[in-house]
């Protein structure tokens, strides 16, 4: 909405809770809102908007704060082993940008009034998710190459049309996300070219790791389209611009011959071009691995959140000292004031 609406728009909620006719301003709002959306134009956080609208972006972005922050540990694991120094300055440096992108998004949650502290409280209780993606683990030098070039891969996938999100932060933060997310995957792409051309065994080390991460990689996407609970209604919104299985497709199609470039395989044999279709077919996923990981029973999940707590609580320190300096900042500022 541009700048004059929407400070009249704000004015007349307010005037609606005060003279009691809030139900007829409540659907001049909404056909606003729903022009807005409908024309393309983003909505920003002091305009209105549909309680169910914010609900699902609260989720849906501090899912992905959460999957940003908890993301860090799979990759971390392999920092103080990079087998150069220049692996490990490059690793440090991915591991970094996404603890940014967690900063990023907890930010826009909190354009929707939504604090961090309760969201980071959702998720060490378990009452908010993050990706299924990081409840496997890192086992060999090859999976941060995997990462980079599947998980990163399918990220990118999945955020380059939340760029054009209804919600200006979200969409905002998507941009600058996505551009990092660019070199992660190059990173890891590089990493398995290096690998899949070196001795047989780091072939082997290489293609072992994209046989692990293949599968969870395309259930990043989420449930199939008949499925998702929330992906119409997301649609609808211009939150989500594409469906699960669309982006699913995408990503397989964008695969296959980065795939064959690198000399490794994909370990699906029902993998294959659709002239008719214009895609690739693939195999089926194994669905009942992916609820058995959102409940809980991946085989990282209690070690991700026990370690995500372990953070939180070792980092209270920090928080409390950044407290003091604000508020001493805060008084010295009011101090001089009255000075
Ligand atoms: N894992 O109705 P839908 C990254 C849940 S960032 C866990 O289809 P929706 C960067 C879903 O929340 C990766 N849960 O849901 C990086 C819902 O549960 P609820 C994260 C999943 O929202 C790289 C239920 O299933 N990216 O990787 C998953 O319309 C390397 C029903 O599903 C984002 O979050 C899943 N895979 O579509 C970092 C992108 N899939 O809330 C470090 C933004 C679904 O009702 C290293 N998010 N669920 O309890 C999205 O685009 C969407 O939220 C989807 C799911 C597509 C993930």
């Amino acid at each position: 909405m541009v700048e004059g609406d929407r400070m009249a728009t704000a004015a007349a909620h307010r005037t609606a809770h005060a003279d009691g006719a809030a139900q007829e301003d409540t659907s001049a709002f909404q056909a606003a809102f729903d022009a807005a959306v409908a024309a393309e134009e983003r909505i920003e956080p002091r305009d209105w908007m549909p309680d169910a609208y914010r609900a699902t972006l609260v989720r849906q972005i501090a899912q992905h704060a959460h999957s940003e922050i908890i993301g860090m540990q799979p990759e971390a694991n392999w920092i103080t082993r990079a087998p150069s120094l220049r692996r490990k300055a490059i690793l440090m440096a991915k591991v970094q940008d996404e603890a940014g992108h967690g900063l990023y998004l907890y930010s826009a949650a909190e354009t929707l009034g939504t604090g961090r502290d309760e969201l980071l409280d959702k998720l060490h209780t378990g009452r908010q998710k993050y990706s299924s993606i990081f409840n496997y683990p890192t086992l060999t030098w090859a999976d941060v190459g995997a990462i980079g070039w599947l998980v990163d891969g399918a990220a990118i996938t999945n955020q380059v049309p939340l760029c054009r999100c209804s919600y200006g932060p979200y969409a905002r933060a998507m941009v600058r996300i996505c551009k990092e997310e660019s070199f992660h995957q190059r990173q890891g792409y590089e990493l398995l070219l290096s690998l899949s051309r070196g001795t047989a065994e780091q072939h082997a080390m290489a293609q072992d790791a994209v046989d692990r991460w293949w599968w969870p990689s395309l259930m990043m996407f989420g449930p199939p389209d008949d499925e998702s609970a929330h992906s119409a209604q997301s649609m609808a919104w211009k939150i989500k611009r594409h469906s699960n299985d669309e982006l699913r497709q995408r990503f397989v199609d964008i695969c296959v011959p980065q795939a064959e470039s690198l000399g490794l395989t994909l370990p699906d044999p029902a993998l294959v071009w659709n002239e008719e279709r214009g895609h690739h077919d693939f195999g089926p996923i194994d669905w009942t691995e992916f609820h058995d990981v959102l409940k809980g029973n991946g085989p990282c999940n209690d070690q991700r959140i026990a370690r995500r707590r372990q953070a939180h609580d070792e980092g209270a320190w920090v928080r409390e000292a950044a407290a003091a300096h604000a508020a001493k900042h805060g008084n010295a500022g009011t101090g001089a004031t009255h000075a």
